[in-house]
Formats: structure tokens, sequence, C-alpha cells
């Protein structure tokens, strides 16, 4: 009898693996280190391109950070609120990526920046593609807290019909080699009271940008 069965792979697509439940007991220092990191950088709303203030808040920590206004979406070196360069990428928030991505087969995944994105109850993301980092061979880890979501996973074209994939807290998915171009979202937060953030989602959203 296996006293300590493996923690559930599922593989979402070549390339793309969910890890259900890998940030197990670190999610609450986890949530310090971004508790930490939003006192020196806040969360806000960005305006995309278009004009439009988006639903979810974004704060960002690593050697640089990504950003939205009406010139474009972009990393930027500091964070233009205070001028300062972003916050430190916490130790734990990069232990916990490498291992992610080598057991979904991306060795030596070295991360430069991390995006945390705060969902409140209606905040979604639309269906897009993460292509503004410089090599797209790299792969991307996500890690989820505090309450569910539903990711939108879709295909290389934006009229392919996503998949739904429900996503809870500690759950860790790392997207690399065919997935990496996919299109993917978030559908509408639903309302809810998690223990560890309240009526929040926050999702790390680990690359190499540079
Ligand atoms: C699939 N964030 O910030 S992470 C984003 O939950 C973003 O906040 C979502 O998409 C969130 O750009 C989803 C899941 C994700 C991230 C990157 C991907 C899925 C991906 C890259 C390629 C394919
Ligand atoms: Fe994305």
């Amino acid at each position: 009898m296996d006293l300590f069965p493996p923690l559930p792979e599922e593989t979402l697509d070549p390339g793309a693996v969910l890890l259900r439940g890998f940030a197990g007991n670190l999610e609450p220092a986890l949530l310090d280190c971004v508790s930490e990191i939003a006192k020196a950088a806040p969360f806000r709303n960005l305006v995309t391109p278009g004009g439009h203030v988006m639903s979810v808040a974004m704060t960002n920590c690593g050697a640089a950070g990504w950003m939205s206004d009406r010139r474009g979406y972009r990393y930027e070196a500091h964070d233009p609120l205070s001028g300062e360069a972003w916050p430190a990428m916490p130790k734990m928030f990069l232990d916990l990526a490498r291992r992610a991505a080598a057991v979904a087969g991306h060795e030596n995944f070295a991360p430069d920046v991390c995006l945390i994105n705060r969902y409140v109850p209606g905040a979604k993301m639309s269906l897009h593609i993460d292509h503004d980092e410089r090599d797209l061979r790299a792969p991307i880890v996500s890690v989820s807290l505090g309450l569910p979501a539903v990711f939108l996973w879709g295909g290389k074209a934006r009229g392919d019909k996503p998949r739904k994939v429900p996503v809870a807290s500690g759950d860790v998915v790392a997207w690399g080699g065919e997935s990496r171009r996919n299109y993917h979202g978030v559908l509408p937060l639903k309302a809810g009271e998690h223990p560890l953030t309240g009526a929040q989602r926050i999702n790390l959203t680990f690359r190499k940008a540079l």
C-alpha cells in the first residue's frame, strides 16, 4: 500500500501541467510575502492601451514588472508609482516556481519577474496570449491562492472554444513548450470567503521576461 501517493498531476496539453495542491502548506508564507511586496509596491488597476481599467489589480516583484498604460504593454525595471525598483523576488517564490517547472519537465527555469494579480468578486481576465516576454521558449508558472477560480484554457486561435479548468488555493500550473502561446483567461471571480485571503484570489505568475 502506498501511504504517500504522489500529488495528482493533470496534463492539460503537451507542456501544460496542473499540479493540484503543490503550494500546500506554503500558502500563508507566500501570502505574507505578497503583503510585504504590496507595502512597497501597492496593487493598482492598470489601464489598457484601449483605455479600459482592468478589473484585476496588479503588482510585481523581481528584476522587472509587467505594465500597461495608454502607450502599450511592456516590462519596466521600476515601479512607475514610486520610481523605485520593484521589490526583490522572495527566495521562497523562486524555489517554488523552479520546483514546479522541474516537475512539469522544464528544467532550469530561471524566472526574473513575478506578476501578482489580485481578483475581487467579479474581476476577470479576458482571453489573451502572454507574448511580452523576450524568450517564449521559457515556461510560465502560475500559483493560485485564496478564493477558487475557473481558468479558461483555449487554443492557438482566439476563436478556439476554451476548456474550463477549476483551480483552488495551492494549485500550481506550469505552461511551457507548445502550450506557451495558447489563449487563456479567467472567468469572473465568484463571491466567497477564504480563510487566508477573505474575498480575494491572488495569482502569482512567474516568467522569464528579460
Ligand atoms: C497559459 N493570469 O497574468 S495564470 C496573466 O490567474 C494571466 O491571474 C491568469 O494569464 C491569472 O497573464 C492566469 C495562468 C496562465 C498563465 C500564463 C499562461 C496560463 C497560461 C501562458 C500560456 C498559456
Ligand atoms: Fe496570461
